[in-house]
């Protein structure tokens, strides 16, 4: 392959165009390609063009992944900030741009360069991007490091901290301190976009460890009185992981919520224990409006799961979204990372959404019960059918 032949092959494949995928659930419209892959990341990333120094044209700064994005509507554009993980496993975030949501993502010429603090992180992902009523755009992400407290010869345990940034134009960045909480650990840190009696506000998802959230976990909510820094000087949980549902294992907030007339509806990740390894899938529900801590309304169970390609990669069987978009026409664009690889976007409707919460039964926690919802279903639809 030649540059030209390289170049030319980049604009075709940016160029593609995306469509729906037939079937689904109704709640959702999934679309038949990935919007980003590690295949969109510009060739001038990876390549050194110049001959003279790349006489073989090899690609030696190779990207691995591209997943987990946040999301913002802005200037009309639609906008996703990704994790990008180069060859070396090293995660970043780089802008990528599309003008309607589902296909024509490009990214910018430079990654985000973000700064860091006295402790500089070793790793960092999963950003969700919120349009705070302050006027700021903040970013909040993992900031990982490797563990001080860790025994020597061990390379792998590690600590996660709730990173913050901010910003005004998504190309300058202002770093603020780690949130600060009770807790040794967070991850899926994510900031309220409004104040609440005057306060920040924050959904967190303590854990005592790396991996494991430990005697905790579930989504937690606390209130600081500034950011810069921000401190929860208590938490509590409001949307707790539960024994045999979708969430026993861990959960954590995805995007900030979206405000709609029936209070606040989220965007959240339920992790399960299996023979295979963790199952991460999407689920939703609704908080008060004017107590966001609140939950209103809990349906049960998934509204997406990994399926066909989406099930299969670095970190197989995971669903997992940290950014959506509702638009001036209330059309929501959830983006979600397939099994740490790739990104997807399914299309809804505020509407459809906030129907889907408010009308699909909570989860009764015992087979027999699931079983009385499903025969009420069934009979409904009988006496609907009869003649
Ligand atoms: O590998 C699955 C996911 O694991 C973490 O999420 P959580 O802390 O909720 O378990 C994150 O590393 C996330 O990026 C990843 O997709």
């Amino acid at each position: 392959m030649n540059i030209q032949a390289l170049l030319a092959a980049e604009a075709a494949f940016l160029a593609q165009k995306n469509s729906p995928k037939p079937g689904g659930n109704g709640v959702v419209q999934r679309w038949q390609n990935p919007v980003v892959t590690a295949a969109h990341t510009p060739v001038i990333w990876r390549y050194d063009l110049d001959p003279a120094t790349n006489p073989h044209l090899m690609e030696r700064q190779g990207i691995n992944a591209t997943f987990n994005s946040g999301a913002l509507y802005h200037e009309g554009k639609y906008l996703l900030c990704v994790r990008v993980e180069g060859a070396d496993r090293k995660s970043f975030f780089a802008i990528a741009e599309s003008p309607n949501g589902v296909d024509n993502f490009r990214f910018w010429d430079f990654p985000v360069v973000l700064p860091e603090t006295e402790d500089p992180d070793t790793n960092v992902y999963d950003m969700r991007l919120v349009r705070h009523e302050d006027g700021w755009i903040y970013g909040q992400f993992c900031s990982e490091r490797k563990d001080p407290a860790a025994p020597s010869g061990d390379t792998s345990q590690a600590t996660a901290q709730g990173g913050l940034v901010r910003t005004r134009d998504l190309r300058h960045w202002e770093r603020l301190p780690d949130l600060k909480t009770p807790s040794s650990q967070q991850r899926n840190v994510v900031l309220h976009p409004e104040f609440v009696d005057g306060k920040y506000a924050f959904y967190t998802r303590p854990q005592d460890g790396f991996i494991d959230v430990g005697g905790g976990g579930g989504i937690g909510w606390g209130l600081s009185a500034g950011m810069n820094p921000a401190v929860l000087e208590s938490e509590r949980i409001m949307e707790q992981r539960i024994y045999h549902t979708i969430k026993e294992v861990k959960n954590g907030q995805g995007p900030a919520p979206l405000r709609t007339p029936q209070g606040w509806l989220h965007l959240a990740h339920g992790v399960r224990n299996t023979a295979s390894g963790l199952r991460y899938v999407l689920y939703m529900f609704m908080t008060a409006l004017e107590e966001p801590w609140r939950v209103t309304h809990l349906p049960a169970g998934h509204f997406m799961a990994p399926e066909d390609e989406e099930r299969v990669g670095d970190v197989s069987n995971v669903l997992f979204s940290n950014g959506w978009i509702c638009n001036e026409r209330n059309e929501v664009f959830i983006y979600y990372g397939s099994s740490d690889t790739r990104l997807h976007v399914a299309t809804s409707s505020l509407e459809k959404l906030v129907d889907y919460c408010i009308n699909t039964p909570e989860d009764g926690l015992r087979s027999a019960l699931s079983v009385q919802q499903r025969i009420a279903l069934i009979q409904k639809n009988l006496d609907f059918l009869k003649p």
